[in-house]
């Protein structure tokens, strides 16, 4: 690996230098700013110095797997993100394959966990019901469970049945079902969504853990505002740290009409927010930060601190599970006005959402369901999520 420093007026002027002296392979390995001349700190200029490295051979580990499952808007615009995207993979695959096997194991053990607790619920649940008639609503409480909805929360549901419905239709399953219904879509309607503003640039970034789609989402959803809502959008990143992946992304912004910034510093982000105050929407990506980490946290609260966004959005993907969800939920707390659901499209039980928006008490903005940018996101509604839970999978994201 071949490292060096360079130093330029703006990082801009410093990343171009790296590119044409290392290659758009090159990883940024620190970023800071220095004053440079001067005398005893007097009149010092303020530049940027970037430490950059090269493998010495870069591996091509190009993967082509685009999984289409529906129509998109516009060829264009896929293709571009989908350009970014590649340009990611291929650095994802060079991910220490060691770290990836220590996390493996530690998320098995954690499902381990998991299973282990859920089977000793079970168990004291068959112990409670030993000896006791069924009750009325105890198919219901199955019926519930079956879809992830936590067991406590199965039961507080059909206490409410029994106590909200006429004896005489407990056995009408339509009924039943209607008003479950209507009661998990009142559970879950602490929905709001972005509505820029034209006076003042409304600053949203998108927060949470690695992998959970928050630069997919922010292409959807700046695609969205400026295509389809012809809102003037800018997109700053704080993540990319790939030139050729920067690259792309502008690419990408191009094509969709939005300017992209990449930002090394909490005080670059500020800077190119100010810049684009003109605009009526700036998302802001971050990179992936994981919960257990110390350093990465507090690096993203500073960004977050500085920057100060009108809403702060916590992506949180519905493949994780419930515990690991409110676990995350927990420590990006703090910063979170709102809640993203990603990867609906890859879970087949969806219950979990009731105890997490129940939970969490934040309120939430959209659920995605697939990798195309810009089609696969939706407005949350209590209705689309009340679907969802309950299992009407197909339907839960009728936009
Ligand atoms: N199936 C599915 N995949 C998604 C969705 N959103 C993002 N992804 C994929 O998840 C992976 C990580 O996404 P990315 O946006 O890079 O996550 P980030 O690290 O949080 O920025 C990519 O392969 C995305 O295509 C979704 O709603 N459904
Ligand atoms: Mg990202």
């Amino acid at each position: 690996m071949r490292v060096k420093r360079f130093t330029g007026d703006s990082v801009g002027d410093t990343m171009s230098k790296i590119k044409r002296d290392l290659g758009s392979e090159a990883v940024i390995l620190q970023t800071r700013q220095i004053k440079e001349g001067g005398f005893l700190g007097f009149f010092a200029r303020t530049k940027v110095e970037i430490t950059a490295a090269i493998e010495e051979k870069a591996i091509d580990t190009t993967i082509s797997s685009d999984k289409i499952s529906k129509p998109i808007n516009s060829d264009r615009i896929k293709k571009a993100y989908e350009a970014y995207r590649e340009k990611e993979k291929e650095y994802a695959g060079e991910k220490d394959t060691k770290d990836r096997l220590l996390e493996d194991s530690e998320s098995e053990i954690k499902q381990i966990h998991s299973m282990l607790k859920e089977i000793k619920g079970q168990i004291t649940k068959m112990e409670d019901q030993q000896g006791n008639a069924p009750k009325p609503f105890d198919r219901w409480v199955s019926f519930l469970t079956e879809r992830g909805i936590s067991f406590d929360m199965a039961k507080e549901l059909t206490v409410f049945l029994e106590n909200e419905i006429p004896e005489e239709q407990w056995n009408n399953s339509a009924v039943v079902f209607e008003r479950l219904r209507t009661q998990i879509a009142n559970l879950c309607s602490y929905t709001d969504t972005i509505r820029p503003r034209r006076s003042k640039a409304l600053v949203v970034a998108l927060v949470g853990p690695t992998g959970v789609g928050k630069t997919t989402t922010i292409g959807k959803l700046a695609a969205g505002f400026s295509i389809i809502e012809r809102r003037k959008v800018a997109l700053v990143t704080a993540d990319t740290y790939r030139v050729a992946a920067v690259e792309q992304l502008k690419t990408f912004g191009e094509i969709i009409g939005v300017p992209v910034e990449v930002v090394m510093t909490p005080e670059g982000l500020k800077e190119a927010i100010d810049r684009h105050s003109d605009k009526e929407l700036v998302f802001i990506d971050t990179a992936g930060r994981s919960p257990h980490h110390d350093l990465h946290m507090s690096e993203l609260e500073a960004f977050i601190d500085t920057a100060q966004p009108d809403l702060t959005m916590l992506v949180m993907s519905a493949t994780t599970n419930l515990s690991d969800q409110i676990m995350v939920y927990e420590r990006f707390k703090r910063l979170s006005t709102h809640l993203i659901l990603t990867k609906l499209d890859e879970s087949y039980c969806l219950g979990s959402i009731l105890d997490l928006l129940v939970k969490t008490n934040l309120p939430i903005a959209y659920i995605t369901d697939g990798q195309n940018v810009p089609d696969d996101i939706g407005a949350a509604t209590p209705e689309k999520l009340a679907k969802c839970i309950l299992g009407e999978v197909s339907e839960c994201m009728t936009r």
